[in-house]
């Protein structure tokens, strides 16, 4: 949590400073009519009070004259001297009442009035003159709406500011996905000094451009372009770390690779990967950039353990396979942060076992791997010519491509709101895996022959036109399929995706080993084939092809010392 304490609330969304302004505004407005209705009722009271005193002078006046008569004539009929001097004296008094009443009460009236005309001529000179007449009561509220206009300025600020996730997702393609379970969103952050997951840091009244960590006080930018990706992030869905630093920096790009258990998915992600790094980063301008240390040791020691010619452990099946995350920068393009999806074969036969392989919904490109020694087993006049040493050294795939694709072109039309005859707006690289073996099988000069006419270095040969069935083949490849027996396939894919291109791959073969000298690197040319197609490196090898900056041939070599001895000879 980010301090949500009330000295941390921005000063124009205070209650109090709210509070104050409106009573400065309201008294502002209100003075003018207050003092003038004062200065009104004063008047009514001078005149009031003079008219009454006089009232009173002449009735009191009056009354004691009367009284002083009744009580002289008493005095006279009953003979009491003392009767007689006290009538006098009130009578006395009553009179001069009378007479001064006489005499004073017009003048003060008349100043009672006078009182009652000024007082109101103030009155109006305030009401109408100054208050009406200079927009007081206009003026009066300005303080108001100023602090107003500020605290909801403040609020637009913050609303413009949190749309940064938005703005980056539609206008750059970063959307923070979580390499673990392929969730999107902006995800939490740690405070670098106490660690504390911090759920809600962004632009808030808290804190538009930075707020305040509850528990150390430490400030922490609120914004991706203030600094904040520099933090721990952390997958707001499950906790996991994200700790590829390109994360919310790069567009993503996410690829998977479909095929059948065994067909060589695994080994083709990792040599062409290492491929990428080692033999194209430097043609083609690159810097790579893996989540750290430890994924780079990860994919050098699984070339290692290829390159011994041990075989990979199987693909566990996972609920949500985890991404290989690497970023690639170039030099001027935009680059991208690649996540590549292996998933366990079997997967790819019941669309239920593909329910929690979310990254269909937003994949990019797609790596359709096809074991051709599996398309053999299932058509046995093909089976049956193939040399019996060469099926324990491939180790062929459980099921042909058709068991695998037809399930998975299912759930892909779910995930990615495609109609059962719509196209896929995604690019698809269909790969022929093993072609390293060919040489124990009766299509070794098929092989040899398609081989020939397959690119090593540059992608753009390797793209098939998106060609249709029916037209003139513009792939070998392409024909190698149909002649495999898999023209069904091969109208499925060009009838449903955009853009299909086929490839050829030996990748265990490119690998160089004691016993022979590898083969050119093809490995990673559908992959190249693939971010070309996604903008994310040049379409062809830069001028300078092999002199890269020295940071991206330093991140190149990076992942082993004896990284010069794996170099095939082909790329070199
Ligand atoms: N000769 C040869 N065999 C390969 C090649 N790629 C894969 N294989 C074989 O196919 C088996 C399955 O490969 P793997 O990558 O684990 O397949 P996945 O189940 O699709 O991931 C490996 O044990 C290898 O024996 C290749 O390029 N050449
Ligand atoms: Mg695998
Ligand atoms: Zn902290
Ligand atoms: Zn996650």
């Amino acid at each position: 949590m980010i301090d949500r304490s009330r000295r941390r609330l921005h000063f124009c969304l205070r209650p109090t400073t709210i509070g104050v302004i409106a009573i400065v505004s309201t008294g502002a407005f209100l003075i003018l009519p207050l003092v003038a209705l004062i200065c009104v009722i004063a008047g009514g009271f001078a005149y009031v009070g003079c008219v009454l005193a006089m009232m009173l002078l002449g009735l009191a006046g009056g009354l004691l004259a009367i009284v002083g008569g009744i009580a002289l004539i008493a005095g006279l009929l009953g003979g009491g001297s003392e009767a007689n001097g006290g009538g006098v004296v009130v009578g006395g008094i009553g009179l001069a009442g009378v007479a001064l009443h006489g005499h004073w009460n017009k003048p003060v009236c008349a100043a009672g009035e006078a009182a009652l005309a000024r007082c109101s001529e103030a009155a109006e000179l305030l009401t109408m003159q100054v208050f009406i007449g200079h927009n007081v009561y206009l003026w009066s509220w300005s303080v108001l709406v100023i602090a107003t206009t500020c605290a909801l300025a403040v609020l637009a600020t913050i609303g413009v500011l949190r749309c940064e996730a938005i703005v980056k997702a539609r206008l750059l393609g970063i959307q923070y996905t979580c390499p673990t379970d392929h969730e999107r969103g902006v995800p939490y952050f740690r405070c670098p000094k106490c660690s504390t997951l911090i759920r809600d840091l962004t632009p808030s009244p808290y804190g538009i451009f930075r707020a305040c960590c509850a528990t150390c006080q430490t400030e922490l930018p609120t914004l991706d372009l203030l600094g904040r990706l520099a933090l721990p992030k952390v997958c707001r869905h499950c906790s996991a770390d994200l700790v590829h630093p390109a994360i919310g920096k790069e567009r993503e790009l996410h690829i998977g690779f479909v095929g059948a258990q065994s067909s060589g998915k695994t080994t083709l992600m990792i040599v062409s990967l290492w491929q990428v790094v080692q033999q194209f980063a430097s043609k083609y301008g690159l810097r790579v950039e893996f989540a750290d240390n430890q994924q780079q040791k990860t994919l050098h020691d699984f070339v290692g353990h290829l390159e011994s010619g041990a075989r990979l452990a199987k693909t566990a099946s996972m609920a949500r396979p985890r991404a290989f995350n690497v970023a690639l920068h170039t030099a001027k393009g935009p680059g991208g942060l690649i996540y590549l999806y292996d998933v366990a074969g079997e997967d790819f036969t019941e669309e239920a076992r593909m329910s929690g392989h979310r990254f269909h919904r937003f994949v990019d490109g797609l790596v359709l791997v096809i074991d051709p020694f599996a398309e053999a087993l299932a058509r046995p006049s093909q089976a049956r010519a193939i040399d019996r040493n060469a099926w324990s050294e491939v180790n062929p795939a459980a099921t042909d491509v058709a068991s695998v694709f037809q399930p998975f072109v299912n759930r892909l039309e779910q995930q990615m709101n495609v109609s059962a005859e719509g196209m896929f707006p995604i690019p698809i690289a269909v790969v022929v895996t093993k072609m390293g073996a060919m040489s124990q099988t009766p299509w070794t000069g098929i092989a040899q022959k398609r081989s020939s006419a397959v690119p090593v270095n540059s992608c753009r040969q390797g793209s098939g036109e998106p060609a249709s069935v029916g037209k003139k083949p513009s792939s070998p490849i392409r024909e190698f399929l149909l002649d495999l027996g898999l023209a069904n396939l091969v109208l499925g894919l060009e009838t449903r995706f955009r853009r299909v291109a086929y490839f050829t791959t030996s990748a265990i073969e490119e690998l160089p080993s004691a016993s022979r000298a590898p083969a050119p690197p093809r490995a990673a040319v559908p992959l190249l084939w693939l971010f070309q197609q996604a903008g994310a490196i040049p379409t062809a090898p830069s001028a300078g092809a092999g002199s890269t900056t020295a940071k991206s041939q330093k991140a190149a070599k990076q992942p082993s010392q004896d990284s010069q001895k794996r170099r095939s000879p082909a790329a070199a």
